[in-house]
């Protein structure tokens, strides 16, 4: 077990290797070229803050704590407010303890998000995670916009060993999620994932599909516990943001899976997520295979974000 979880830590250590060049390294040539903490060195860590993605709510918010602490504790050397730093990028991320509620419980889940972030595949993943633990997993292809969508979720039925409702092209989604419902019913499946199209004729179209499944789902199922997640590419950074804010006016988001962590140095945005909508990040994808699919810890994240090279081999020993 203590194995396992070094093995993922160290994959999340490498996944966020682009992250931590684009943060951390600048803000370690700050730490160490200032000799005092002047205004100038807030502003130096404020631009490096902000062009890693964490945006301008949790830049502020981590700004302003540093400034208070290093006034409370009578703090003079920069170097020292690394610390201090960690700390605050650590509370900035902090959101409650019932996130995984729905893994215990029978439960529904509804994956959303533009085509192309990486739902189908964080869905399996996520069904690989929950038969490890012996559970009873039915997917549904609820994404019959796309031709190869149906094949793809069957594939990754087939890797995590889940059954699957659906994946004719051009079927009525919603269809497909009352079949799933009653198959997840009789066949007394833990947890119901749905995949959904990221893309139809248009954005509206996308948005009353997703009201119309959702309806469903109340109609018919509802003594599951309801979990519904939106994937955001990582690697999009700021768009990621602004396309989490358009899904939360069609549905209750319960939280965000960020994929595609291992290809990028935008992994602030995680920060910025948390701090500007409220809602949490559960899940972070950090490469396309089975196993790559981690549960978001903030302590983990941030203490994986700063690991440099030297503290890597300690921590080796
Ligand atoms: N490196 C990396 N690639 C990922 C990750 N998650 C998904 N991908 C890749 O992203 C691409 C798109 O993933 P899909 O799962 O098909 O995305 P989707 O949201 O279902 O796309 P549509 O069905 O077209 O809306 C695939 O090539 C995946 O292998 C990740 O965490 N890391
Ligand atoms: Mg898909």
């Amino acid at each position: 077990m203590a194995e396992e979880k070094m093995g993922f830590f160290k994959r999340l250590v490498a996944g966020l290797n682009k992250t931590r060049d684009n943060i951390v390294s600048g803000m370690d040539s700050i730490f160490h070229g200032f000799s005092k903490i002047d205004e100038d060195f807030y502003e130096e860590l404020e631009e490096v803050l902000i062009m890693g993605d964490l945006g301008v709510k949790a830049t502020y918010a981590i700004l302003d704590d540093l400034r208070k602490k290093v006034k409370e504790q009578h703090i003079k050397e920069p170097i020292e407010c690394r610390q201090l730093l960690i700390d605050s990028i650590k509370e900035q991320m902090d959101v409650g303890e019932t996130a995984y509620e729905f893994e215990n419980q029978t439960s529904v889940v509804l994956v959303i998000g533009v085509n192309g972030v990486g739902k189908t595949t964080t869905i399996g993943k996520l069904a690989g995670k929950m038969r490890g633990q012996g559970k009873k997993v039915v997917l549904a292809a609820a994404d019959t916009f796309r031709a190869a969508a149906g094949d793809q979720l069957k594939e990754w039925a087939h890797r995590s060993d889940a059954d699957l409702i659906g994946g004719q092209e051009g079927a009525d989604p919603a269809a497909i999620v009352y079949d799933a419902v009653a198959a997840a019913k009789a066949r007394k499946a833990d947890i119901l994932l749905v995949d959904t199209a990221g893309r139809l004729h248009n954005k509206k179209n996308l948005m009353e599909e997703l009201k119309k499944i959702n309806r469903v789902l109340e109609r018919e199922y509802p003594e599951a516990y309801r979990e519904t997640l939106v994937v955001l590419d990582a690697t999009t950074g700021q768009n990621a943001l602004s396309q989490a804010k358009e899904f939360s006016d069609v549905a209750d988001i319960t939280g965000i899976i960020l994929t595609k962590m291992d290809g990028t140095a935008k992994g602030g945005i995680a920060v910025a997520i948390q701090a500007e909508l409220g809602i949490p990040v559960k899940y972070i994808g950090v490469g396309e295979t089975i196993d790559d699919l981690q549960k978001f810890d903030s302590d983990e994240f941030v203490q994986a974000l700063f690991t440099t090279e030297e503290k890597k081999e300690e921590g080796e020993e």
